[in-house]
């Protein structure tokens, strides 16, 4: 049997048919007229994406391996052939993880307004029709799909997820781990496809001319072979500088909001700094609370005079009260706390240090750590320390924040504060700490 040429064979019938029987809607393409839309718009909202998504992608798997997948407790644990290169993660700068993941959530929510522009950009094309009329056009459209449901996947779950209003029944952490790495491959199909069309579309104008030209004089870019320009364009309501500047408002709109967050103090209670239900405390523990002792099941009664922190990993427990806490070498340092949510805050924390309390548990070197916490629900109510991350000079067990007792919903009666460390490993209301020789 003789293969036939696809033009006669079942694809070629295939395609004329979809042709034939649009699918509901495609009919209504010729309505997207707008004369901004073309190559080179399209492509200098590519360059600020090609530039900007690939650190959201660095920095986002880079916060996955922070929480120290080789102890089982990054989330999702079990991760197949995706399992990323681990290494054990580092205490300096103590800014590393406040500013990794600070540019993952911060720069992620600033290019939204930019991927929205894209997408309006290339409106026309998502819909063409028939949708592919070769085994490429097949792969390009299966690397849009990819990359178009990842980033909106990946916006709706982030968005959620930090805004405590987190909707879908699925868990957060292997949605969006998931949908990552869907976005992430169709991200590279559709670079390895399209830079050489985005060089030519940026040289295709000046942007010192489209800044200066006004919406009278806006006309149409030349109609090019992808059809990104409309057949018939219909007249300008505004000029692609007009564009411009809204997508860049809605970028620095969006990181005003965002830095509030961060920056703390009166910028926090500013209207424009949309609050997400979050808790602060009082005086010198006015600082943002995620998870408050009575949220994550702490009974109030085991945090008074009954409390006590058990070290193990020696020959026998050593039991501590506060008091006896207290009484040992205080070490004092102004460490970040960085959550996953992006937002961080720095305080000046006191305490015992963590070598120290390994030393006293008979454990002068150890390999690791697991934190209890009296925490009943969530996630996290036991964590593994790595080496460094006992071993740093500011690591340590925190009793007082800015010169007062912790409050209990920052942890009282003692927290784990160890430098660039996730914010959620920063145990509070820490019960026992089991230390592994090396
Ligand atoms: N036991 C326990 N410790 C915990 C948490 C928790 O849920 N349980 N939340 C963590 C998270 S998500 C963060 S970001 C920090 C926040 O500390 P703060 O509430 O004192 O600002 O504490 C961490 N410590
Ligand atoms: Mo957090």
């Amino acid at each position: 049997m003789t293969e036939r040429p696809a033009r006669y064979g079942f694809p070629a019938r295939l395609w004329r048919g979809l042709g034939r029987h649009p699918a509901p809607g495609v009919d209504r393409l010729h309505r997207w007229r707008s004369p901004l839309r073309g190559p080179w718009l399209t492509s200098v909202f590519g360059f600020a994406l090609l530039i900007g998504l690939p650190i959201v992608i660095l920095t986002g798997l880079l916060s996955y391996i922070a929480y120290g997948p080789q102890f089982g407790q990054a989330l999702p644990v079990a991760v197949g052939w995706l399992k990323l290169p681990t290494f054990d993660w580092p205490t300096r700068p103590v800014w590393l993880y406040r500013v990794s993941q600070g540019l993952h959530v911060g720069l992620g929510l600033v290019l939204i307004p930019v991927i929205l522009a894209k997408l309006w950009s290339v409106i026309p094309r998502l819909f063409a029709w028939p949708p592919s009329r070769s085994i490429a056009q097949v792969l390009e459209r299966l690397s849009i799909a990819m990359l178009v449901g990842g980033i909106l996947f990946e916006i709706a779950t982030g968005v959620l997820y930090i805004q405590y209003d987190y909707i879908f029944g699925f868990s957060f952490f292997p949605a969006h781990y998931y949908g990552a790495w869907v976005f992430i491959g169709g991200f590279l199909m559709h670079i390895t496809l399209k830079i050489p069309r985005m060089v030519k579309g940026l040289r295709s104008m000046s942007l010192r001319n489209v800044l200066h030209t006004s919406r009278a004089d806006t006309r149409p870019e030349q109609p090019d072979p992808d059809e990104l320009v409309a057949a018939h364009p219909a007249s300008p309501t505004m000029s692609r500088r007009g564009v411009l500047s809204l997508v860049g408002g809605g970028v620095v709109l969006t990181a005003l909001i965002t830095a509030g967050q961060t920056i703390g103090g009166v910028a926090r209670h500013l209207p424009l700094m949309l609050p997400t239900g979050d808790t602060t405390g009082k005086g010198p523990n006015d600082f943002r609370i995620n998870k408050t002792a009575m949220g994550v099941g702490v009974d109030p009664g085991s945090t008074g005079d009954r409390w006590r922190l058990t070290l193990r990993g020696g020959r026998t427990p050593v039991v501590l009260t506060r008091d006896e806490l207290t009484a040992m070498a205080q070490h004092s340092a102004r460490l970040p706390i960085a959550c996953v949510q992006g937002w961080s805050t720095v305080q000046s924390w006191s305490g015992v240090r963590l070598a120290e309390l390994a030393a006293l548990a008979g454990v002068p070197e150890p390999r690791s750590a697991l934190v209890s916490s009296l925490g009943q629900k969530g996630y996290f109510n036991r964590v593994t320390l790595q080496a460094n991350q006992i071993g740093h000079p500011d690591a340590m067990l925190a009793l007082r924040v800015n010169d007062a007792n912790l409050s209990l919903d920052h942890g009282y009666p003692a927290r784990i504060i160890v430098p660039a460390l996730p914010g959620v490993h920063n145990t509070k209301w820490v019960t026992s700490i089991d230390f592994k020789a090396r």
